[in-house]
C-alpha cells in the first residue's frame, strides 16, 4: 500500500502522478478527497503482504478480533455497529433525471438533489481518517465483459473485505491504463446512523455513493451497487444480463460436464447449491459439482449463439447461521482459514459460534461466550449468539470445489437456467417450463418468504422477479423486456426451470431433504436439457414421473415424492391473485408477453 498525503492531493505532487498516472482517475480522486478531507489516502495495491498489513492494522484499531489462529489460521471477527447488519433497501435509491427510468420498484432520487443532498454528507466526513482507494476489477481479467471500479472509503474492513471479494490492486489499474470507463464508488459510514443512510446509484454516470453503512451489500459496492445494479443497466444498454444467480458445474458419471445458474432471493441456499457434495451413491458413480459462483453472473450470447456466464467476484460472502459440517460442508473447509467473520459468538478459545453451526450450543467453558455485539451470552438468555444474517467473507481460491473455469474470461456455457424461492406450500419440488418466454414469466412471477437478509418482517412472501427486485438498476419493465429478447440473439437457448427445495408437509415437516440430495433432481434437470429424460405436461410446466426421480437410499418413496409434486388447482388460484400484487404494481409497465403467460396459464386452470 502507497499512503498518499492530502498536501500531495491538493499539489497533484508529481509524486502522485507516478502513482497513479491516469488522469481521470487522478482528477476524480483529487475532487472527493477534497470534498471528504481525510487527513490522508492510502492506494491499496493487493498481494498476501499487503493483505496480511491490513489485518494487523485493523487489529490495532479494534476493527477486526484476531481468532484462534492455530484452530483458525489467518481468520478475524469484526463485530458491525448493531444497527447496521443487514443490506437497507429504504434506504437504497437509484437516482437520475427522470423517475420513468427507474420504474415503479425503485426508489428515486433525482440525480441533481441527490448529488446536494450527498454532498452536504460527504462533506468534511472523512476529517481524522484514512481514505482508502480500492481500484477493482469486477470478473476474470481479460474477460470481454469483465469491469474496473475504484472503491474510496474510510472503512478498514471495507478494504480488506473488497481485497477478498474483488480482483483489488494494481493490476486493477494495468486494467484500466489511460481509460475513463470505471464505475466511481464513494463510501463512508459516517456516523452509521440510519437517519443519515443513503446508497444512492447514478446509473448513467456510473457511480455509486454510498453514505451512513459499513455493512455486506452496502458498503461492498463491488457486490450489489456495480455488480448487480449498475450492470443490469449496462446490460441493458449494451445487450447482455447481469443476475442474481450462482453459477455450478455439474459433471456427470460419463464425464460430460455441464453449468447451471440458480437464481434464489437473499438467504435461500446459493452458497449450499453452488458447494454442494453429492451423497456418497452419487459419488461413486462419478458425479461432481464445481464452484464457479454463488451469488452473481454476467452472462452474454457468444458468437455461437450460446449462452456464456462469468462470475464477476473472487470471493464469497455468505450467511453463517445453519452452516454446518452436515449442510455444507465445502463452506465449513471454506472458512477454516484466511476469512473475516462478521457478527458471530466468540469462545473462550479463540473460535467462533454461531446458531446451526453444531447441533448444541456450546458448553459454557470457564470464561463466557461473547455474542455478536460483545456480550456475555449463555442458551438461556434466549437472545441469538450470533446475528441471523451474520457472515463469512472468504476468497474463493479457499474453495476445495472451485471450478477451473473460475477465472477463466471466456466463461462457460450455460445448459440450465433454475428460479427458486422459499415455499411452504403450493409450489412443488421441480418443473421446467414450456418455452423461454413462459420461463421468463415463472422468473418474473417468483415467489419468496422474505429472510434475515434485508431488514424487514421475515418470513412473508413477496414476489421477487429472478430474484432481483432489490438489484434492478433501472425499469423493471426494461428489465423484463430485455430478458423477453435475449432470446432472439439464442441459437440454443439454456431450458429454464423452477426448483422450491423448502416445501412442508401437513405436519410443517420439509418434504424434501435437499442440500446434497438436490443432485438428484439435477439429474433430472440434466437430462432434460440435453434431451434425455421424460416429462409429463402439468398446469405448471413439464415435470418428472415420480419414476423418473431416483429417490435410492431416501426415506421419501414415489407416493410422498407425487404428493410434493402436486399442484393444487385452487391454492393456485391463489397464487395467481398474490401474483396480482406485482402485476398492478407493474401495470403500464408489463411486457405483453407477460400478460400472455398469465393467460395461457389461466386458460390451462
Ligand atoms: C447477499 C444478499 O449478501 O443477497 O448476497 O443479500
Ligand atoms: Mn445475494
Amino acid at each position: 500500500m502507497i499512503t498518499i498525503e492530502m498536501s500531495e492531493v491538493r499539489d497533484n505532487s508529481s509524486r502522485l502522478r507516478e502513482i497513479i498516472t491516469n488522469t481521470h482517475l487522478r482528477a476524480w480522486i483529487g475532487k472527493m478527497a477534497a470534498m471528504c478531507q481525510p487527513d490522508r489516502l492510502v492506494l491499496c495495491q493487493g498481494g498476501a503482504a499487503e493483505r496480511r498489513e491490513l489485518f494487523a492494522m485493523g487489529v490495532s484499531q479494534g476493527v477486526f478480533i484476531p481468532l484462534n489462529q492455530e484452530k483458525l489460521p489467518g481468520c478475524y471477527l469484526h463485530r458491525s455497529n448493531p444497527n447496521d447488519v443487514a443490506r437497507s433497501e429504504a434506504s437504497t435509491y437509484i437516482c437520475t433525471p427522470l423517475q420513468a427510468m427507474v420504474g415503479p420498484t425503485n426508489n428515486w432520487m433525482d440525480s441533481k438533489v441527490a448529488y446536494i443532498r450527498l454532498q452536504e454528507l460527504f462533506g468534511d466526513c472523512m476529517k481524522g481518517r484514512t481514505m482508502y482507494v480500492l481500484p477493482f476489477v469486477m470478473g476474470p481479467i481479460g474477460s470481454r465483459l469483465s469491469r474496473v471500479g475504484v472503491q474510496l472509503t474510510d472503512s478498514l474492513y471495507v478494504a480488506a473485505s473488497m481485497d477478498i471479494m474483488t480482483r483489488m490492486g494494481d493490476r486493477a489499474l494495468h486494467v484500466l491504463g489511460e481509460s475513463a470507463e470505471f464505475a466511481r464508488c464513494l463510501h463512508s459510514v459516517g456516523d452509521c446512523d440510519p437517519r443519515r443512510r443513503y446508497i444512492c446509484h447514478f446509473p448513467l454516470d456510473n457511480a455509486v455513493w454510498s453514505f451512513g453503512s459499513g455493512y455486506g451489500g452496502n458498503a461492498l459496492l463491488g457486490k450489489k451497487c456495480m455488480g448487480l445494479r449498475l450492470a443490469s443497466f449496462q446490460g441493458f444498454q449494451q445487450g447482455w444480463m447481469a443476475e442474481h444467480m450462482l453459477i455450478s458445474g455439474i459433471r456427470e458419471p460419463d464425464g460430460n460436464k455441464s453449468y447451471v445458474t440458480a437464481a434464489f432471493p437473499s438467504a435461500c441456499g446459493k452458497t449450499n447449491f453452488a458447494m454442494l457434495i453429492p451423497p456418497e451413491s452419487y459419488r461413486k458413480k462419478g458425479w461432481q459439482v464445481t464452484t464457479v459462483g454463488d451469488d452473481i453472473a454476467w452472462m452474454w450470447v457468444d458468437d455461437t449463439g450460446k449462452l456464456r456466464a462469468i462470475n464477476p467476484e473472487s470471493g464469497y460472502f455468505g450467511v453463517l447461521p445453519g452452516t454446518s459440517e452436515t449442510t455444507n460442508p465445502i463452506a465449513m473447509r471454506t472458512i477454516s482459514h484466511d476469512t473475516i467473520y462478521t457478527n458471530v459468538a466468540l469462545l473462550p478459545d479463540g473460535d467462533v459460534w454461531w446458531e446451526g453451526k453444531t447441533a448444541y450450543s456450546p458448553a459454557p467453558a470457564t470464561a463466557p461466550i461473547v455474542d455478536w455485539q460483545g456480550n456475555p451470552w449463555t442458551p438461556e438468555t434466549g437472545r441469538p449468539a450470533a446475528h441471523p444474517n451474520s457472515r463469512f467473507t472468504s476468497p474463493m481460491q479457499n474453495n476445495p470445489i472451485l471450478d477451473p473455469a473460475a477465472d477463466d474470461p471466456q466463461g462457460v456455457p450455460v445448459t440450465a437456467i433454475i428460479f427458486g424461492g422459499r415455499r411452504a406450500s403450493t409450489i412443488p419440488i421441480v418443473y421446467q417450463a414450456f418455452n423461454w418466454s413462459y420461463g421468463v414469466y415463472v422468473g418474473a412471477s417468483l415467489g419468496s418468504e422474505t429472510t434475515a437478509a434485508a431488514t424487514g418482517r421475515v418470513g412473508v412472501v413477496r414476489r421477487d422477479p429472478m430474484a432481483m427486485l432489490p438489484f434492478i438498476g433501472y425499469n423493471i419493465g426494461d428489465y423484463l423486456v430485455h430478458w423477453f429478447r435475449m432470446r432472439a440473439k439464442m441459437a440454443d437457448p439454456p431450458r429454464i426451470y423452477h426448483v422450491n427445495w423448502f416445501r412442508r408437509d401437513e405436519h410443517g415437516k420439509f418434504i424434501w431433504p435437499g442440500f446434497g440430495e438436490n443432485i438428484r433432481i439435477l439429474e433430472w434437470i440434466l437430462k432434460r436439457s440435453h434431451g434425455k429424460a421424460y416429462a409429463v405436461e402439468t398446469l405448471l410446466g413439464w415435470m418428472p414421473r415420480p419414476d423418473d426421480i431416483n429417490l435410492d437410499g431416501l426415506e421419501l418413496d414415489t407416493q410422498a415424492f407425487a404428493a410434493a409434486q402436486r399442484v393444487d388447482a385452487e391454492a393456485l388460484k391463489a397464487e395467481l391473485l398474490a401474483e396480482e400484487e406485482l402485476f398492478l404494481k407493474l401495470a403500464g409497465e408489463l411486457p405483453k408477453e407477460m400478460i400472455f403467460m398469465r393467460e395461457l396459464l389461466i386458460s390451462r386452470l
